[in-house]
C-alpha cells in the first residue's frame, strides 16, 4: 500500500490539497450549526468520499495525461467552490442546477457580482498555481503512474469501500425528528458540497420524471390538504374593489423593519407610513420567495402556489397549465398588463407575463433610459413611475397593472443627489446604504399616487403593494442588529424576512386597520379574488383570504422555516414565537408537518402539471 500511495504523490498531493481548501472554504462561508460531534466529524470527511472517487479515475489513465487531468479536476471544483462562496455571501444558499438555465441573466447581476468579490478571494486559487508550477517546472517531483483496474483491484475496492463508508456516516440523522428535504443546509450538511451536485442531479430527474407520472388522483390528496385548512373569505369585504382598477407594485427588497422607523431621527418610509394610515397593511406576511426571487414573488401574486425549492419557476415551469389571476380579469373585461425597466428576457417573463394572461407588457426597450436616470440596476424608481404613467394614462379602463421597482437592489447603490435621507453608520456598507435607497423607493410612491390622481384615475384604483422579499442578508445581520438595537437569533432572523403587504382601496379609508395575521405572499391572490368580487372556484390556491375572519396564523418559508402565532420553527429549532425561548420540538411538530405538507403539495402541482387536469 505503502507503495501504491509514493508512487501517485502527485495525484495524493492535488487531492489532499483540495480537500483542506474545500474544508476551509466550506467552514468558513456555510453558516451551518453543528449540533454534534458526529456532525462535524461528518462535514469535514465527506468531501473526500467525491474527491476519492473522481482523483482515483485517473489513475487509470495513461501517465501522461494525469497531470493534466489532476490539475483541470482541480480547476472546475474550485469554481464550483468558489461560485457557491460567493453566492452564499448573499443568499445563504447553494447554487442547484436548475439555476444554471438561470445564468442568462448574469449580464444584468453584473452590479451585485462586483459587490461580492474581495480581494483575498485570490487564495481560492493558489494552489491552483503551485499544482501548475510543479507540473511545468517540476514534473520530477511527484510522479505520476498508470494504475490498470486489473492490476489493482484491491486498491479500487478499498477507495470505493472507504467513499461509500462516509456517504453512508452522512445519513446517520443525528437529529430527534423527520425529514430535511425542504432545508438545503441538511443536505450540504451530510453530503457536502460536492455530493450535494450528484444529489441535485438525482432530484432535477425525479422531479422531471414527475409530469409524466401524474395524473388526476392526485388531486384528492392535495385537495383534501387544501380543504382541511382553507378559510372563509371574508363576505364583508367581498366585491369592495369591483371593476376598479388594479395597481400592484413589487417594492424591490423592502423588509418590513423598515415601516414606521426612523434612521438618524429621520422616516425611512414617510409616505408608506402615511397610506398605511389610510390602508389594510399586513405586518407580519413572511417572504416565502426561493431562488427566483423577484420572479418568485411575482409567480405567487398571480398563482397563489409556492414557488419551488430549486431554481426559478418561472424559467424551470413556463409551460404548465395555471390558472392565474391576470388572465382570471383579462377574461372579465381588463387590460392586464406590466411594467419593469428591465429586459424582459429576465427571469423568461417575456414567456411567463403572456403565459399567466398579462395582454401586453412594457420592458427595457420602452423606456427612455439614460446615464443621468439610471443607477446600479438601471432606470431609477422615480424616473421609471413618471415614464411608466405616461403608459398608464393611455390603456383602458379597467386595468390590471403591475409595477416593478429596481433602485432598491442589491447593493443599493444612489448618488448623493438623490438621498432624501443620511445612510446610517455602521461597519456594513450594505446596511448603511439600504436606508436612503428604500426612502427613494418611498419617495416614487408618493409620486406614483400624486400623479395616478393628476391623471384622474386614483379613484377608481386599488394598490397593492409588497415587498419582493428580503433585502438584508443574514450575512450582515451582525452590523443590522446595531441598528435594530436587539441581538438577531435564528427567531428573530425569521422575524426579519417580514415584507410589507399594503392594500390601498380609496373610499375605503375608514376601514383602514393594521392586521396581525401571519401569512404570506402566497395569501394576497385569494385577498384580492374576494376584494374583486371573482369567483374562487376558478382558481387552485394554497393561500387564504388574509382578511378572512376565519383563518389562522400560519406562513411557511421555502427553506422550511415556519411561523404560527404560537411557534417559530428554523435551522431545526423550535422557538416560543412571543418571546424567542426554545422549546422542544415536540410544540413545532404539528405545524411543521402541514408546512411540510403545503410545500410538498404545491410542488407537486407544478412537477406534475396538475393544472392541466381540471380538478
Ligand atoms: C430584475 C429584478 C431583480 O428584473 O426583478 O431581480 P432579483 O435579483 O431581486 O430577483
Ligand atoms: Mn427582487
Amino acid at each position: 500500500m505503502m507503495k501504491f500511495l509514493y508512487q501517485h504523490r502527485f495525484m495524493l498531493f492535488c487531492l489532499g490539497v483540495l480537500w483542506l481548501k474545500t474544508y476551509i472554504v466550506s467552514t468558513l462561508t456555510f453558516q451551518l450549526t453543528m449540533n454534534q460531534v458526529l456532525e462535524a466529524i461528518v462535514f469535514a470527511v465527506n468531501p473526500l468520499a467525491f474527491l476519492l472517487v473522481i482523483f482515483s479515475l485517473g489513475l487509470l489513465l495513461k501517465a501522461k495525461y494525469q497531470r493534466p487531468y489532476y490539475f483541470i479536476v482541480s480547476l472546475i471544483l474550485t469554481v464550483v467552490l468558489y461560485s457557491n462562496a460567493v453566492y452564499y455571501r448573499e443568499f445563504s444558499d447553494i447554487i442547484t442546477l436548475p439555476m444554471l438555465v438561470m445564468s442568462g441573466n448574469a449580464g444584468d447581476l453584473s452590479t451585485s457580482v462586483f459587490e461580492l468579490i474581495t480581494w483575498y478571494d485570490v487564495f481560492f486559487f493558489v494552489d491552483l498555481f503551485i499544482i501548475g508550477y510543479i507540473m511545468v517546472k517540476k514534473p520530477e517531483f511527484f510522479t505520476v503512474n498508470k494504475a490498470p483496474f486489473r492490476n489493482s483491484k484491491s486498491k479500487y475496492a478499498i477507495i470505493a469501500v472507504v467513499a461509500a463508508t462516509i456517504v453512508f456516516a452522512g445519513q446517520i440523522d443525528t437529529t430527534d425528528h423527520r425529514t430535511h428535504s425542504f432545508n438545503r443546509d441538511h443536505a450540504i450538511k451530510s453530503l457536502g458540497v460536492y455530493n450535494f451536485y450528484i444529489y441535485d442531479a438525482f432530484i432535477h430527474m425525479t422531479t422531471n420524471s414527475q409530469t409524466v407520472f401524474a395524473d388526476r388522483e392526485d388531486w384528492e390528496t392535495i385537495q383534501a390538504h387544501i380543504d382541511k385548512y382553507a378559510a372563509e373569505p371574508n363576505p364583508q369585504f367581498t366585491g369592495a374593489a369591483e371593476d376598479m382598477n388594479v395597481v400592484m407594485v413589487s417594492l424591490e427588497s423592502v423588509e418590513s423593519f423598515v415601516i414606521n422607523e426612523t434612521v438618524n431621527g429621520e422616516e425611512i418610509t414617510p409616505f408608506l407610513n402615511e397610506l398605511i394610515e389610510d390602508s389594510f397593511y399586513f405586518e407580519n406576511i413572511y417572504d416565502q420567495a426561493g431562488q427566483g426571487k423577484t420572479s418568485d414573488a411575482e409567480f405567487m401574486m398571480s398563482n397563489s402556489l409556492y414557488p419551488l425549492g430549486r431554481g426559478a419557476v418561472f424559467h424551470t415551469h413556463d409551460e404548465n397549465i395555471y390558472t392565474p389571476l391576470p388572465r382570471a380579469l383579462k377574461e372579465t373585461g381588463y387590460h392586464t398588463t406590466s411594467f419593469h425597466a428591465n429586459v424582459d428576457t429576465f427571469y423568461n417573463r417575456n414567456v411567463m407575463y403572456p403565459h399567466l394572461g398579462f395582454k401586453d407588457h412594457y420592458e427595457l426597450d420602452d423606456y427612455e433610459i439614460t446615464d443621468e436616470n439610471s443607477v446600479g440596476w438601471g432606470l431609477k424608481d422615480i424616473d421609471f413611475v413618471k415614464q411608466s404613467m405616461e403608459y398608464i394614462r393611455e390603456i383602458p379602463e379597467p386595468f390590471y397593472a403591475t409595477m416593478l421597482t429596481l433602485t432598491n437592489h442589491f447593493p443599493y447603490e444612489l448618488d448623493p443627489e438623490d438621498h432624501y435621507i443620511k445612510p446610517y453608520d455602521s461597519e456594513s456598507d450594505i446596511v448603511n446604504r439600504y436606508f436612503p435607497t428604500v426612502r427613494y423607493t418611498d419617495e416614487a410612491m408618493r409620486i406614483l399616487f400624486d400623479e395616478m390622481k393628476e391623471a384622474g384615475l386614483y379613484e377608481n384604483t386599488m394598490f397593492v403593494l409588497y415587498g419582493d422579499h428580503y433585502g438584508i442578508a443574514e450575512s450582515h445581520y451582525e452590523d443590522l442588529s446595531d441598528y435594530l438595537g436587539y441581538e438577531v437569533t435564528d427567531d428573530e432572523s425569521v422575524k426579519l424576512d417580514r415584507v410589507p403587504v399594503i392594500i390601498h382601496i380609496p373610499g375605503m379609508e375608514e376601514e383602514a386597520k393594521i392586521f396581525d395575521t401571519v401569512g404570506g405572499h402566497i395569501d394576497v391572490m385569494p385577498t384580492l379574488i374576494n376584494l374583486l368580487g371573482l369567483p374562487e372556484e376558478n382558481h387552485v390556491m394554497f393561500g387564504r383570504d388574509l382578511l378572512s375572519e376565519e383563518r389562522d396564523d400560519f406562513a411557511v418559508q421555502r427553506d422550511g422555516s415556519l411561523i404560527t402565532d404560537e411557534v417559530i420553527y428554523t435551522k431545526e429549532t423550535c422557538f416560543n414565537a412571543s418571546n424567542g425561548d426554545i422549546l422542544s420540538v415536540e410544540n413545532c411538530i404539528e405545524a411543521f408537518e402541514r408546512g411540510e405538507n403545503e410545500l410538498f403539495y404545491s410542488d407537486k402541482v407544478i412537477y406534475g402539471d396538475l393544472l392541466r387536469f381540471p380538478n
